[in-house]
């Protein structure tokens, strides 16, 4: 069984798409074993994309993530980080997959719907800077 961070990000929220993404994770047999809403402030943002802070967007994007509210789940299931990055797409909507969240629902690279962790360590990293282990429901 392995644990992801899921976020949909605030261009989600704010689109009204939380119930349609929650809906995917639920019929992909995925479980959601803790989930809230946060605002973040920018600083939690660059904390957040620290791995990005010399790239040129990373200015643009912690804005963009500090922006309004976003809702922060964590996934289980077998192969749950492979699984949740395919029902999201490539980064880019342009070369998404067909059927895939950013595919369907993203139009800019940035405002790109959706966050999932990219590996075990890194999951576990981005659990821990929301949740704590009380949030997690076993
Ligand atoms: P994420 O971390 O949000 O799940 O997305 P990802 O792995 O697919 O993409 P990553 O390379 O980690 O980039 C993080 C987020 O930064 C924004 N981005 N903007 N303007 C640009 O060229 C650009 N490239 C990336 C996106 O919001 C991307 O998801
Ligand atoms: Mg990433």
């Amino acid at each position: 069984m392995e644990r992801t961070l899921s976020i949909i990000k605030p261009d989600g929220v704010s689109r009204g798409l939380m119930g349609e993404i929650v809906k995917r994770f639920e019929n992909n047999n995925i479980r959601i074993i803790a989930m809230k809403l946060v605002r973040m402030t920018k600083s939690q943002a660059e904390g957040f994309y620290a791995v990005h802070k010399e790239r040129p967007f990373f200015g643009s994007l912690t804005d963009f993530m500090s922006s309004g509210p976003a809702l922060v789940m964590v996934l289980e299931g077998e192969n749950v980080i492979a699984k949740n990055r395919e029902l999201m797409g490539a980064t880019n909507y342009k070369d998404a997959a067909e059927g895939t969240i950013r595919r369907d629902f993203a139009n800019d690279i940035e405002k790109n719907v959706v966050h999932g962790s990219d590996a075990p360590e890194t999951a576990a990293v981005e659990i821990s800077y929301f949740f704590n282990q009380f949030e997690i429901v076993g």
